[in-house]
C-alpha cells in the first residue's frame, strides 16, 4: 500500500524497579516510535529500540537512518541499522494487518494461536526480594521463569536460585540469563553448580560463539545464544560450530520480525530451537515480536515476552500477560 504520512517521535521508557544484567543496570533509555498513514486512512506503527551492550547502533544513528528512510533526503537504506529497519518491518506489517482487518499473526499465519504462554522475567537485589517476585509470578499464572545471573559471585546466584526453587515448587521452569558474564575456565563449574536447581536452558553463559560452541559439549544445562549472535555470518557460524542448543532471537534487535522469521528457519534447519524474546522495549515492539512468535510456532521454548509489566512508561497499549498468557486478539 502507498505511505501518505509517515512520522518519527522520539520518547523515553523508565521501569519500575533498575534491571540488572552482567552489562550493566538498565533505568530508562530512548526508543523511536515510527508511525506510517497508507492511503486508505489506516495507520501502522513500529518501534526501533537500540540498547547498550545489545545493538549495534545507538539512538541516534537509528534516528538518523529513519528519517532517512522517510524523508526524500539520502538513499534511506537501513543496512546496518537492525533497531530501525525493525521499525519499519514492524510498522509496513502492521498497517497491511490493520488494513486487512486481521490480527498480525493471522495475517502472517492464519492457523496461528492467539494465547501465547510466556515466561516471566523476574528481578530483585536481594534474595528475598526475588523469591517474592518469583512467587508474585507463580500465583499470577506463569509456568515459567527468568532469572539473571553472572552479576554476583556464583555462590550467591546459587544460594538465589536454590531459594527460588525451594519456595516455588520442582514444576515451574527457571531459565537463566549469564549475559555472557563467566570466563571459559569458570563456566563448567558454575554451570555444574546451579544444574542442581533444575534449569530449563542457560543464555550465553560465556560470550562469543567459540567459546559457546566449547561450552555447551560440557554443560550439564542446555545452552541458548543470544547477542553472540547478530549476524547472517554469526548465525552460520553458530550452526556450524553446533555452538549452542537454543538461539534466542530479538526481532527488535537483528532487524525485524521477516528477519527473526528466517532465522528461526535456518536455526531450525540446522537443528537448533528458538527463543522469541523482547529487548524490553515498549509494548509496540513487544506486540510485534508476539506475533511473529505465534505465526512461527515458537511455543516451546515458551518466548520471554513478558516485560510490559516492568515499564513505568510505555508506548500505546500495554500489552501485559494474563495468567501467563499474552492475548492477541
Ligand atoms: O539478554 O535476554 C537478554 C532484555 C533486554 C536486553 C537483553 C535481554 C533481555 C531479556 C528479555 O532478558 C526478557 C526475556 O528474555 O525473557
Ligand atoms: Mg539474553
Amino acid at each position: 500500500m502507498r505511505i501518505v504520512e509517515a512520522g518519527v517521535a522520539r520518547h523515553t521508557l523508565t521501569y519500575n524497579a533498575p534491571i540488572a544484567t552482567a552489562h550493566g543496570r538498565i533505568t530508562e533509555r530512548q526508543v523511536l516510535l515510527l508511525t506510517l498513514r497508507g492511503e486508505d486512512g489506516h495507520t501502522g506503527v513500529g518501534e526501533a529500540a537500540p540498547l547498550d551492550g545489545f545493538t549495534r547502533e545507538g539512538i541516534d544513528e537509528a534516528e538518523a537512518a529513519l528519517l532517512a528512510w522517510v524523508g526524500e533526503d539520502g538513499d534511506g537504506s537501513l543496512a546496518g541499522f537492525p533497531t530501525a529497519c525493525a521499525a519499519v518491518d514492524a510498522a509496513l506489517h502492521d498497517l497491511a494487518a490493520t488494513s486487512a482487518g486481521v490480527p498480525l499473526h493471522h495475517y502472517l499465519n492464519p492457523e496461528s494461536p492467539t494465547l501465547l504462554p510466556v515466561a516471566s522475567l523476574v528481578v530483585g537485589d536481594t534474595p528475598e526480594q526475588l523469591v517474592a517476585a518469583a512467587v508474585g509470578a507463580i500465583t499470577d499464572g506463569y509456568r515459567v521463569l527468568k532469572v539473571k545471573v553472572g552479576a554476583l559471585p556464583i555462590n550467591e546466584d546459587m544460594e538465589r536460585l536454590a531459594a527460588v526453587r525451594q519456595a516455588i515448587g520442582p514444576e515451574p521452569a527457571i531459565r537463566l540469563d549469564a549475559n555472557g558474564a563467566w570466563s571459559p575456565e569458570a563456566a563448567p563449574a558454575n554451570l555444574n553448580s546451579l544444574a542442581g536447581s533444575g534449569i530449563e536452558f542457560i543464555e550465553e553463559p560465556v560470550s562469543g560463539i567459540p567459546a559457546l560452541a566449547d561450552i555447551m559439549h560440557v554443560s550439564p544445562i542446555p545452552v541458548a545464544a543470544d547477542e553472540s549472535v547478530r549476524t547472517p555470518f554469526d548465525l552460520d557460524r553458530l550452526i556450524a560450530t553446533g555452538g549452542a542448543d537454543l538461539l534466542v532471537l530479538k526481532p527488535s534487535a537483528i532487524g525485524g520480525i521477516s528477519v527473526a522469521a528466517r532465522w528461526a528457519t535456518r536455526a531450525r534447519s540446522g537443528g537448533m530451537g528458538v527463543v522469541v524474546t523482547s529487548l524490553l522495549e515498549s509494548s509496540v515492539g513487544i506486540r510485534a515480536a508476539a506475533h511473529l512468535a505465534s505465526a512461527i510456532g515458537s511455543l516451546d521454548p515458551v518466548p520471554g515476552l513478558a516485560t510490559a509489566g516492568l515499564l513505568a512508561t510505555d508506548l500505546g497499549p500495554p500489552l501485559l500477560p494474563e495468567a501467563g498468557s499474552l492475548n492477541l486478539a
